[in-house]
């Protein structure tokens, strides 16, 4: 036996109390994680110790998608095979030990997913980089299918003890709210990186009463009195992303905002301080990106901990924070522009509003000196029209403004952004996306990742992706054939998965179409399914015609107060009833809709996937991530030039994906006479969809959902145009691209030549990549090794 599987099984006995071969396997998960932990301790406190002396990043972020932890850290560390033999060295299996780990889903989709993304990065790139956020209980909402409807259950991921989080309670910080004093105690996660010894770190705060309860009130019995207090505490961090479409909803929201950009501000200016011993060189050694607006109260946080707590001045304070902040931008849809009534700031932190309309109002004299109109200066000022605008003070404020595509990049600096642009332009820059490469491909996809080391001589690939790109013409008859075989695999193993989980028979022969994202009306989960229900009526029509066996496949959570999209994750469930339920029809086509999609079902879908599904209107997505995991797994992107598809295609070239619909500058003149119904009318299947969506064929459950849907792509509601994301205006061309596609695949060598030219131009897309474009170009740190 090893030091690990001896130690591994002590860390069982601690957790479960009785011998490693009685112990379930949830309690082996856990004597693992701890073993794990073990391992790495001395290594990343030095680490730690290390970081903390020099220039740092500090990543401010609300999510942090980070999924299962144990295999990621075992491969990390080369500590699989020990692994495996401490669990079957008392009777058990660790495939089956692994699969009780439950995801850490402490994000929506692509914005926590690539904060987790980056630390891995960072962690194998030693660069002194920490996460911060949030110890939500609950986690994304946990989904479940009723009757086709999906429904909202939460998600406590962390109930039955998560070793992979460690409190550090002599690190408390009080957050300080009008109405409120609050206990923030970190608890940090260990983020290993791949051949480093280093460490790095995610600290999440976990938000605590002052008190457990009011000791007077309870003795008086008034019970419910004595919790009010640690329950409104309990609150800070209990759920990611509660509802805030209520008043009190938006309240909680910015409170957690405040939470946890307060607590990581806190250590930060006091490390500082013990560090250095004066704020001069702040800027020189820290620096803080926002993910996003979430985190944007950290610019008036930190002028009030220098001002209030260190007695500097306003002019000093500012210099810093403007040298300290850097801002990426995630969408150019409504929610880029997160903005809080003032009242809500007044009622708890007052202190807090009054700094922020000093910022406003230097900002308007700023802006009166550079001779801008008043009708522009009161658009761009951090307050007004009642309202607190998050976008604005973080572009003022911050040294740097990216987008997270080129196009994207493009997309705001002429529009949502383009007003800073016009006076800062020397702030914008482009940040494409990345993954990375050692859960989304060494990890999830084991057989690709032993062919990718058999033919590039070593796994240096796992590290550096862009190894990959010297084999781009290594492709030979043996790799394409070996290809296939991989693929073929992947697609039993998932087939086994999907008919363990719910229950359906799917044939690996088939084509595997997979379209996994948040669903959004832009994303067009819709426009899909209208594919799928056209084929279905074409195959009705002529049960003799040439189509390929194919399964779509869909992963999608709605976000539980987006009534349409709910309607049509209903719709997607309909049709897959009509379809897998038709005797002909279902030995050609399989709709699968994976229920409560999330990192883990991610890594066993992707490397099953033949087609990537990437069809948002051109324009709206910012970049897409999914797009790149794919591409890693040798899937073929169908796609529309939007996001980072564009640089996709511009790597992997026309021929190796297949491109539809209108392209993000045409449709300004496309839509200024674009009429749905006359596409209704004329175009080839869509009338026929259209009308099944309310003529019987599907039921909505006696709700009017399908209706509206079908009314929302030909009429106008007032507000929105008909068709607002021109599903009808690109069905054409995307049933055309998608008909040839399926047609290509028969071509077995041909397919596998493009899949291989997709994996082996991935390395642009490695997240290693994004890091190190952050490090050299915003960050300004440097690798250090422990
Ligand atoms: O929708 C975007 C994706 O296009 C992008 O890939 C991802 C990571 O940059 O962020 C997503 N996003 C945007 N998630 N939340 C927002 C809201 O700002």
């Amino acid at each position: 036996m090893t030091d690990f599987t001896t130690a591994s099984a002590g860390a069982v006995r601690a957790v479960s109390g009785r011998p490693p071969a009685v112990s379930t396997p949830m309690e082996f998960w856990q004597g693992l994680s701890a073993s794990v932990v073990d391992q790495i301790a001395d290594n990343w406190y030095a680490t730690k110790e290390l970081y903390r002396k020099g220039r740092r990043q500090h990543y401010f972020s609300a999510e942090f998608l980070m999924g299962r932890a144990l295999l990621n850290n075992l491969l990390n560390l080369g500590l699989v095979d020990e692994a495996k033999e401490a669990a079957e060295a008392f009777g058990h299996d660790l495939a089956q030990i692994l699969e009780e780990e439950p995801d850490a889903a402490l994000g929506n989709g692509g914005l926590g997913r690539l904060a987790a993304c980056f630390l891995d990065s960072c962690a194998t790139q030693d660069l002194p980089a920490v996460g911060y956020g949030i110890l939500y209980r609950y986690g994304l909402f946990k989904q479940e299918f009723r009757n086709g409807f999906q429904t909202e259950h939460p998600d406590s991921w962390m109930e039955e003890g998560y070793p992979l989080v460690i409190r550090h309670e002599e690190e408390m910080r009080i957050v300080d709210y009008a109405d409120l004093k609050v206990r923030a105690v970190p608890y940090d996660m260990p983020i290993t990186g791949y051949g480093t010894k280093n460490v790095g770190t995610l600290r999440l705060w976990k938000a605590e009463p002052m008190e457990e309860f009011d000791y007077d009130a309870f003795n008086s019995q008034r019970f419910t009195d004595a919790i009010v207090d640690r329950e409104r505490t309990h609150d800070i961090s209990r759920v990611l992303y509660p509802n805030d479409t209520t008043y009190e909803g938006k309240v909680l929201r910015v409170r957690q905002q405040y939470f946890f950009v307060s607590a990581s501000l806190q250590e930060i200016v006091e490390n500082h301080l013990e560090v250095h011993g004066t704020f001069e060189n702040f800027a020189e050694y820290n620096c803080v990106q926002l993910n996003d607006t979430h985190p944007v109260l950290a610019i008036p946080e930190l002028m009030r901990l220098l001002m209030d707590e260190h007695g500097l001045g306003w002019a000093e304070a500012w210099k810093i924070v403007s040298k300290t902040f850097a801002y990426t931008n995630h969408t150019v849809l409504a929610e880029a522009l997160e903005t809080w009534e003032i009242s809500i700031f007044d009622r708890l932190f007052p202190r807090i509003m009054e700094i922020v309309w000093e910022i406003d109002r230097r900002f308007r004299m700023e802006m009166k000196e550079l001779g801008l109109d008043d009708g522009r200066i009161n658009y761009m000022a951090p307050v007004s029209n009642g309202v607190v605008h998050m976008a604005w003070i973080a572009c003022y404020a911050s040294y740097s403004i990216n987008g997270v595509a080129a196009l994207h990049t493009e997309i705001i600096k002429r529009e949502t952004l383009g007003e800073w642009h016009d006076i800062w332009p020397e702030k914008f820059n482009n940040k494409t996306n990345g993954v990375t490469p050692r859960r989304w491909l060494n990890q999830c996809n084991p057989r690709l990742a032993a062919l990718l080391t058999e033919v590039t001589g070593g796994d240096e690939w796992v590290r550096d992706l862009d190894v990959l790109k010297n084999y781009v013409d290594a492709g030979n008859e043996e790799i394409y054939d070996r290809l296939n075989e991989i693929k073929h695999a992947n697609k039993v193993d998932f087939a086994k998965w999907i008919k363990n989980r719910q229950g359906i028979d799917i044939d690996p022969e088939a084509i595997f179409d997979v379209q996994i994202k948040r669903l959004h009306e832009y994303k067009r989960q819709l426009l899909n399914i209208m594919y799928v229900l056209d084929l279905y009526f074409r195959l009705k029509d002529d049960p003799q015609a040439d189509i390929p066996p194919r399964v779509f496949i869909f992963g999608a959570k709605a976000a539980p107060g987006y009534v349409r999209a709910k309607a049509i994750i209903k719709l997607i469930n309909e049709v897959g009833r009509l379809v897998n339920n038709d005797p002909e029809v279902s030995k050609v086509l399989k709709v699968v809709f994976v229920e409560n999609y999330n990192v883990s079902p991610a890594e066993k879908i992707i490397p099953a996937a033949d087609v990537s599904e990437q069809i948002s209107t051109a324009g709206k997505e910012a970049s897409g991530t999914s797009n790149m995991k794919f591409m890693m797994n040798g899937a073929l992107t169908l796609g529309t030039l939007d996001g980072a598809n564009v640089e996709i295609v511009d790597s992997v070239g026309y021929d190796n994906a297949y491109i539809f619909g209108a392209r993000e500058e045409e449709l300004p003149e496309l839509r200024r006479t674009y009429d749905p119904r006359h596409q209704y009318e004329t175009v080839p299947g869509l009338r026929r969809v259209l009308d099944a969506f309310t003529d019987g064929t599907l039921d909505d459950g006696g709700t009017g959902m399908f209706h509206d849907l079908r009314w929302s792509l030909l009429n106008t509601n007032g507000y929105e145009p008909a068709d607002m994301y021109y599903l009808l205006g690109d069905f054409e061309d995307y049933r055309k691209v998608r008909d040839q596609m399926a047609k290509d695949y028969a071509d077995r060598k041909k397919w596998a030549a493009m899949t291989w030219k997709n994996i082996t131009e991935s390395g642009r897309f490695s997240s290693d990549r994004t890091i190190r474009d952050y490090a050299n170009e915003v960050w300004r740190i440097e690798p250090t090794k422990i």
